[in-house]
């Protein structure tokens, strides 16, 4: 892989009349835009044929900075918006950039069901264990005893693991990394974006605005070092007890497979309806 630089990957994919974001320092999101860019120049793909969409949140900003065709819609929606551009152009690459609460929050119903229909999509989720945009409220993500503004003593309910809920709700392909994993990020993208069925990259990413100094987490240095502890490789998990695992978060790629994605089974299907009313010849 030849690594451009981040000015040749900016010049060429951001929109400089969008510029400056409104990510804060040491905010992951930026990093992540970065890999997923660098994902589809490696890869060669046509700027026209690929579609951003967002629902709302600080991740979900990104389309907007970007040079390519795409939906800023409502909060916890851009599943909804996303199955509607992929079905009726399926030639499009679909590419949603979501955060934790809006895919497994507001929107977890969306996530399911277009999982559960294998969508030909990919889903770039940032997970900061938090809503970011609203000041740091806990997400269904929110590791248990971590505060925010809703839960100041530390969260008392049970996280989802994204990753895992993809991977038994029927995803193709399904990759968890930290921020700081940049090339397993980047391939995992590639990967992502190159398989028919619905596909998932989440990326444990820093929020310390919002997250971060309710939990002792603004620094970089602080933060580099809580995401190595926190997360665990996924064959090393494999040896790991119950125990041990308890309060850690498995990264790696979680699944890779084949399962007839949606856009071919609704090909099929129209065939089957053609063929039963006499209209095929
Ligand atoms: C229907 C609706 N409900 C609530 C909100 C308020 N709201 C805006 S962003 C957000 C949460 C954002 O968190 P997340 O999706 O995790 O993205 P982040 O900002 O952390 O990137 C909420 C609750 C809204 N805009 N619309
Ligand atoms: S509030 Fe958090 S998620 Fe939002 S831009 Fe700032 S650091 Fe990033």
């Amino acid at each position: 892989m030849y690594l451009k630089s981040s000015y040749e990957i900016r010049d060429k994919y951001l929109r400089k009349d969008m510029l400056p974001t409104i990510f804060c320092p040491g905010c992951g999101i930026g990093a992540v835009l970065q890999y997923t860019l660098r994902a589809i120049d490696d890869l060669g793909l046509n700027q026209d044929e690929v579609v951003w969409v967002s629902g709302i949140g600080c991740s979900s900003r990104v389309p907007g900075y970007v040079n390519f065709d795409g939906l800023h819609t409502t909060h916890g929606r851009a599943l909804a918006f996303a199955t509607g551009i992929k079905m009726a152009n399926p030639d499009l690459k679909v590419i949603a950039f979501m955060g934790d609460g809006d895919a497994a929050a507001i929107g977890g119903n969306h996530l399911i069901h277009a999982i559960r229909r294998n969508l030909d999509i990919t889903v770039i989720l940032i997970n900061n264990f938090t809503y970011g945009m609203t000041g740091g409220q806990v997400a269904p993500t929110t590791p248990k005893g971590l505060r925010g503004t809703t839960a100041p003593y530390g969260s008392f309910e049970n996280p989802f693991d994204i990753a895992e809920l993809a991977v038994v709700a029927g995803a193709n392909y399904v990759a968890r990394w930290s921020v700081f994993n940049y090339l397993q990020g980047i391939n995992s993208i590639k990967k992502a974006l190159q398989k028919e069925g619905f596909t998932l990259v989440e990326f444990l990413s820093p929020c310390p605005i919002s997250f971060g100094r309710r939990n002792k987490l603004k620094t970089a240095p602080e933060l580099i070092k809580w995401y190595q502890k926190l997360s665990v490789p996924i064959n090393k998990a494999k040896e790991m007890s119950p125990e041990e695992l308890e309060g850690k978060v498995i990264i790696g790629e979680f699944i890779d497979r084949d399962r007839p994605s949606l856009v071919k089974e609704y090909e099929a299907y129209k065939k089957r309806a053609k063929t039963a009313m006499g209209w095929e010849e």
